[in-house]
Protein backbone atom coordinates (compact mmCIF):
# COMPACT_ATOMS: atom_id res chain seq x y z
CA UNK A 1 0.00 0.00 0.00
CA UNK A 2 1.20 3.52 -0.43
CA UNK A 3 1.91 4.64 3.31
CA UNK A 4 4.17 1.32 3.11
CA UNK A 5 5.99 2.66 -0.33
CA UNK A 6 6.77 5.93 0.84
CA UNK A 7 7.75 4.38 4.18
CA UNK A 8 10.34 2.55 2.15
CA UNK A 9 11.14 5.22 -0.18
CA UNK A 10 12.20 7.42 2.93
CA UNK A 11 14.48 4.83 4.18
CA UNK A 12 16.34 3.44 0.70
CA UNK A 13 16.91 6.97 -0.25
CA UNK A 14 17.55 8.90 3.11
CA UNK A 15 15.39 11.83 2.06
CA UNK A 16 12.11 13.71 2.74
CA UNK A 17 12.77 15.28 -1.07
CA UNK A 18 10.19 15.17 -3.49
CA UNK A 19 10.38 16.38 -7.03
CA UNK A 20 8.13 18.22 -8.62
CA UNK A 21 8.07 17.73 -11.99
CA UNK A 22 5.99 20.81 -13.52
CA UNK A 23 7.79 21.28 -16.51
CA UNK A 24 6.79 24.71 -18.68
CA UNK A 25 7.83 24.52 -22.29
CA UNK A 26 9.10 28.12 -22.51
CA UNK A 27 11.48 27.25 -19.99
CA UNK A 28 12.87 23.95 -21.09
CA UNK A 29 16.72 23.99 -21.93
CA UNK A 30 17.40 24.36 -25.65
CA UNK A 31 19.04 20.54 -25.53
CA UNK A 32 15.69 18.88 -25.32
CA UNK A 33 13.36 22.09 -27.24
CA UNK A 34 13.77 19.68 -30.27
CA UNK A 35 13.32 16.31 -29.07
CA UNK A 36 9.69 14.65 -30.39
CA UNK A 37 8.74 14.79 -26.59
CA UNK A 38 10.24 17.26 -25.86
CA UNK A 39 8.84 17.59 -21.94
CA UNK A 40 9.01 13.90 -21.42
CA UNK A 41 13.08 13.92 -22.42
CA UNK A 42 13.69 16.93 -19.73
CA UNK A 43 11.59 14.91 -16.82
CA UNK A 44 13.16 11.42 -18.12
CA UNK A 45 16.74 13.48 -17.47
CA UNK A 46 15.63 14.77 -14.47
CA UNK A 47 13.94 11.37 -13.27
CA UNK A 48 17.65 9.78 -14.41
CA UNK A 49 19.97 11.96 -12.61
CA UNK A 50 17.93 12.45 -9.29
CA UNK A 51 16.15 8.78 -8.03
CA UNK A 52 18.38 8.01 -5.93
CA UNK A 53 18.14 10.96 -3.89
CA UNK A 54 14.09 11.52 -3.74
CA UNK A 55 11.25 9.88 -2.05
CA UNK A 56 8.70 10.58 -4.49
CA UNK A 57 7.93 12.46 -7.82
CA UNK A 58 5.31 14.78 -8.05
CA UNK A 59 3.91 15.89 -11.58
CA UNK A 60 1.39 19.05 -11.51
CA UNK A 61 -1.19 17.94 -14.00
CA UNK A 62 -2.05 21.65 -15.52
CA UNK A 63 1.22 21.87 -17.06
CA UNK A 64 0.62 18.83 -19.21
CA UNK A 65 -3.69 19.30 -19.62
CA UNK A 66 -2.47 23.38 -20.28
CA UNK A 67 0.23 22.76 -22.81
CA UNK A 68 -1.63 19.67 -24.93
CA UNK A 69 1.18 17.49 -23.66
CA UNK A 70 -0.98 14.48 -21.76
CA UNK A 71 1.05 11.64 -23.87
CA UNK A 72 4.31 13.19 -21.97
CA UNK A 73 2.63 12.90 -18.48
CA UNK A 74 1.71 9.38 -18.69
CA UNK A 75 4.83 8.17 -20.43
CA UNK A 76 6.71 10.02 -17.86
CA UNK A 77 4.70 7.79 -15.15
CA UNK A 78 5.18 4.80 -16.81
CA UNK A 79 9.25 5.25 -17.13
CA UNK A 80 9.24 5.76 -12.81
CA UNK A 81 7.35 2.57 -12.50
CA UNK A 82 9.03 0.70 -15.33
CA UNK A 83 12.49 2.12 -14.34
CA UNK A 84 12.18 3.48 -10.33
CA UNK A 85 9.38 1.19 -8.58
CA UNK A 86 9.98 1.88 -5.93
CA UNK A 87 9.48 5.19 -5.85
CA UNK A 88 5.69 6.27 -5.41
CA UNK A 89 4.47 9.15 -8.07
CA UNK A 90 1.67 11.61 -6.42
CA UNK A 91 -0.75 12.60 -9.18
CA UNK A 92 -1.21 16.74 -8.09
CA UNK A 93 -4.64 17.00 -9.73
CA UNK A 94 -6.42 18.52 -6.63
CA UNK A 95 -9.28 17.56 -7.72
CA UNK A 96 -12.71 17.68 -5.81
CA UNK A 97 -15.95 17.09 -7.46
CA UNK A 98 -19.84 14.99 -6.58
CA UNK A 99 -19.42 11.44 -6.08
CA UNK A 100 -19.96 10.32 -9.33
CA UNK A 101 -18.02 12.36 -11.17
CA UNK A 102 -15.36 11.83 -8.36
CA UNK A 103 -15.53 7.85 -9.67
CA UNK A 104 -14.06 9.01 -12.94
CA UNK A 105 -11.56 11.58 -11.87
CA UNK A 106 -10.41 8.33 -9.37
CA UNK A 107 -10.52 6.42 -12.55
CA UNK A 108 -7.87 9.15 -13.90
CA UNK A 109 -5.31 8.75 -11.25
CA UNK A 110 -5.21 5.21 -10.92
CA UNK A 111 -6.37 3.92 -13.55
CA UNK A 112 -5.50 5.90 -16.72
CA UNK A 113 -2.04 7.37 -15.21
CA UNK A 114 -2.04 4.37 -13.03
CA UNK A 115 -0.45 7.15 -10.01
CA UNK A 116 0.29 5.58 -6.40
CA UNK A 117 -1.27 8.87 -5.23
CA UNK A 118 -3.43 11.70 -5.60
CA UNK A 119 -4.26 14.99 -4.50
CA UNK A 120 -7.81 16.00 -3.74
CA UNK A 121 -9.52 19.04 -2.53
CA UNK A 122 -12.03 18.09 0.39
CA UNK A 123 -14.09 21.15 0.80
CA UNK A 124 -16.98 19.45 -0.95
CA UNK A 125 -17.12 16.97 1.89
CA UNK A 126 -16.40 13.30 2.43
CA UNK A 127 -18.67 11.65 -0.28
CA UNK A 128 -16.39 13.43 -2.93
CA UNK A 129 -13.45 12.08 -1.11
CA UNK A 130 -14.73 8.37 -1.04
CA UNK A 131 -13.90 7.14 -4.43
CA UNK A 132 -10.62 8.28 -4.20
CA UNK A 133 -10.24 6.73 -0.66
CA UNK A 134 -11.75 3.26 -1.06
CA UNK A 135 -8.52 2.81 -3.36
CA UNK A 136 -7.39 1.31 -0.22
CA UNK A 137 -3.94 0.66 -1.46
CA UNK A 138 -3.42 4.02 -3.16
CA UNK A 139 -2.47 7.11 -1.32
CA UNK A 140 -5.06 10.54 -1.44
CA UNK A 141 -3.47 13.55 0.31
CA UNK A 142 -6.18 16.17 1.02
CA UNK A 143 -5.26 20.25 1.19
CA UNK A 144 -5.43 21.30 4.61
CA UNK A 145 -3.09 24.47 4.70
CA UNK A 146 -2.60 25.49 1.66
CA UNK A 147 0.99 27.49 0.91
CA UNK A 148 -0.43 30.25 -0.93
CA UNK A 149 -0.96 33.86 0.47
CA UNK A 150 -4.36 33.66 0.04
CA UNK A 151 -5.27 30.21 1.70
CA UNK A 152 -6.04 31.76 5.01
CA UNK A 153 -9.05 33.66 3.68
CA UNK A 154 -11.16 30.25 3.90
CA UNK A 155 -8.77 27.97 5.80
CA UNK A 156 -8.16 29.92 8.63
CA UNK A 157 -11.89 30.97 9.22
CA UNK A 158 -12.82 30.19 12.72
CA UNK A 159 -16.23 28.21 13.27
CA UNK A 160 -17.43 27.23 16.33
CA UNK A 161 -13.82 27.85 18.03
CA UNK A 162 -11.72 26.06 15.63
CA UNK A 163 -9.67 27.21 12.57
CA UNK A 164 -11.01 25.51 9.03
CA UNK A 165 -7.89 23.49 8.24
CA UNK A 166 -8.02 22.34 11.82
CA UNK A 167 -11.27 20.91 11.11
CA UNK A 168 -9.75 19.52 8.04
CA UNK A 169 -7.36 17.77 10.14
CA UNK A 170 -9.46 16.46 12.60
CA UNK A 171 -11.40 14.91 9.62
CA UNK A 172 -9.25 13.53 8.02
CA UNK A 173 -7.34 11.83 11.31
CA UNK A 174 -11.46 10.14 12.68
CA UNK A 175 -13.10 9.94 9.23
CA UNK A 176 -11.07 9.77 6.55
CA UNK A 177 -8.29 7.16 7.01
CA UNK A 178 -10.74 3.76 7.03
CA UNK A 179 -8.14 2.38 4.55
CA UNK A 180 -4.52 4.21 6.66
CA UNK A 181 -4.25 5.77 3.24
CA UNK A 182 -5.24 9.65 3.86
CA UNK A 183 -2.25 12.15 3.80
CA UNK A 184 -2.59 16.15 4.07
CA UNK A 185 -0.88 19.06 2.02
CA UNK A 186 0.57 21.71 4.41
CA UNK A 187 2.40 24.38 3.02
CA UNK A 188 6.10 24.91 3.95
CA UNK A 189 5.09 28.81 4.12
CA UNK A 190 3.04 28.41 7.53
CA UNK A 191 5.24 26.31 9.63
CA UNK A 192 3.61 27.28 12.90
CA UNK A 193 -0.31 25.87 11.48
CA UNK A 194 2.21 23.08 10.05
CA UNK A 195 2.83 22.68 13.92
CA UNK A 196 -0.90 22.61 14.86
CA UNK A 197 -2.08 20.23 12.35
CA UNK A 198 1.36 17.74 13.55
CA UNK A 199 -0.77 17.74 17.20
CA UNK A 200 -4.10 17.05 15.78
CA UNK A 201 -2.75 13.83 13.39
CA UNK A 202 0.71 12.47 14.84
CA UNK A 203 1.26 9.83 12.43
CA UNK A 204 -0.34 11.18 9.07
CA UNK A 205 2.18 12.27 6.37
CA UNK A 206 2.09 15.71 4.84
CA UNK A 207 3.01 16.88 2.00
CA UNK A 208 4.78 19.93 2.00
CA UNK A 209 5.40 22.33 -1.27
CA UNK A 210 6.56 26.01 -0.61
CA UNK A 211 10.26 25.76 -0.24
CA UNK A 212 12.35 27.00 -2.56
CA UNK A 213 10.39 29.53 -4.91
CA UNK A 214 7.68 30.53 -2.75
CA UNK A 215 10.37 30.64 0.34
CA UNK A 216 9.32 28.00 2.40
CA UNK A 217 11.27 27.50 5.86
CA UNK A 218 13.24 24.27 6.04
CA UNK A 219 14.37 24.79 9.46
CA UNK A 220 11.01 25.24 10.96
CA UNK A 221 9.19 23.16 9.39
CA UNK A 222 11.76 20.03 10.52
CA UNK A 223 11.28 21.58 13.76
CA UNK A 224 7.22 21.20 14.28
CA UNK A 225 6.36 18.62 11.71
CA UNK A 226 8.55 15.11 11.99
CA UNK A 227 6.51 12.35 13.43
CA UNK A 228 7.79 10.30 16.13
CA UNK A 229 10.03 8.35 13.71
CA UNK A 230 11.76 10.98 12.61
CA UNK A 231 10.04 11.23 8.87
CA UNK A 232 6.46 11.82 8.14
CA UNK A 233 7.28 14.66 5.94
CA UNK A 234 6.94 14.85 1.73
CA UNK A 235 9.04 17.85 1.13
CA UNK A 236 7.95 18.92 -2.29
CA UNK A 237 10.50 21.72 -4.89
CA UNK A 238 9.52 22.07 -8.22
CA UNK A 239 11.07 25.00 -10.03
CA UNK A 240 14.01 25.18 -7.68
CA UNK A 241 15.22 21.92 -8.48
CA UNK A 242 13.67 21.51 -12.50
CA UNK A 243 15.16 24.72 -13.51
CA UNK A 244 18.42 24.88 -11.44
CA UNK A 245 20.38 24.41 -14.52
CA UNK A 246 19.32 25.57 -18.05
CA UNK A 247 22.57 24.38 -20.19
CA UNK A 248 23.46 20.85 -21.21
CA UNK A 249 24.05 20.12 -17.94
CA UNK A 250 20.77 20.79 -16.55
CA UNK A 251 20.05 17.11 -15.14
CA UNK A 252 23.35 17.41 -13.16
CA UNK A 253 22.04 20.86 -12.00
CA UNK A 254 18.82 19.42 -10.63
CA UNK A 255 20.41 16.24 -9.41
CA UNK A 256 23.00 18.76 -7.28
CA UNK A 257 19.79 20.90 -5.61
CA UNK A 258 18.22 17.71 -5.13
CA UNK A 259 21.37 16.32 -2.88
CA UNK A 260 21.68 19.79 -1.55
CA UNK A 261 17.90 20.05 -0.09
CA UNK A 262 17.95 16.51 0.91
CA UNK A 263 21.23 17.12 2.95
CA UNK A 264 19.74 20.54 4.61
CA UNK A 265 16.36 18.32 5.45
CA UNK A 266 18.41 15.98 6.99
CA UNK A 267 20.70 18.22 9.29
CA UNK A 268 17.45 19.03 10.81
CA UNK A 269 16.16 15.70 11.14
P1 LIG B 1 7.36 25.24 -6.60
O1 LIG B 1 6.89 26.46 -5.89
O2 LIG B 1 7.90 25.54 -7.98
O3 LIG B 1 8.28 24.40 -5.77
O4 LIG B 1 6.04 24.35 -6.91
C1 LIG B 1 5.15 23.99 -5.92
C2 LIG B 1 4.30 22.81 -6.37
O5 LIG B 1 3.50 22.36 -5.27
C3 LIG B 1 3.30 23.13 -7.49
O6 LIG B 1 3.13 21.96 -8.27
C4 LIG B 1 2.01 23.45 -6.76
O7 LIG B 1 0.86 23.14 -7.53
C5 LIG B 1 2.11 22.50 -5.56
N1 LIG B 1 1.40 22.96 -4.33
C6 LIG B 1 1.67 24.19 -3.80
O8 LIG B 1 2.56 24.93 -4.25
N2 LIG B 1 0.94 24.62 -2.70
C7 LIG B 1 -0.01 23.87 -2.11
O9 LIG B 1 -0.59 24.27 -1.11
C8 LIG B 1 -0.27 22.58 -2.62
C9 LIG B 1 0.49 22.12 -3.68
C10 LIG B 1 0.36 20.68 -3.98
O10 LIG B 1 -0.70 20.11 -3.70
O11 LIG B 1 1.32 20.04 -4.39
Amino acid sequence: MFIEKLKKAWEKNNSLVCVGLDPDLSKLPECVKDKEFPIFEFNKQIIDATHDLVCSYKPQVAYYAGQDAEKELKMTIDYIHANYPEIPVIFDSKRGDIGSTADMYAKEAFDRYNADSVTVNPYMGTDTLKPFLDYAERGVIALCRTSNPSGDEIQNLIVEDKAIYKHVAKMANEKWNYNNNILLVVGATYPAELGEIREICPDIPFLVPGIGAQGGDIEAVLKVGLTADKAGLVINSSRGIIYAGNGEDFAQKSREATETLRNTINQYR
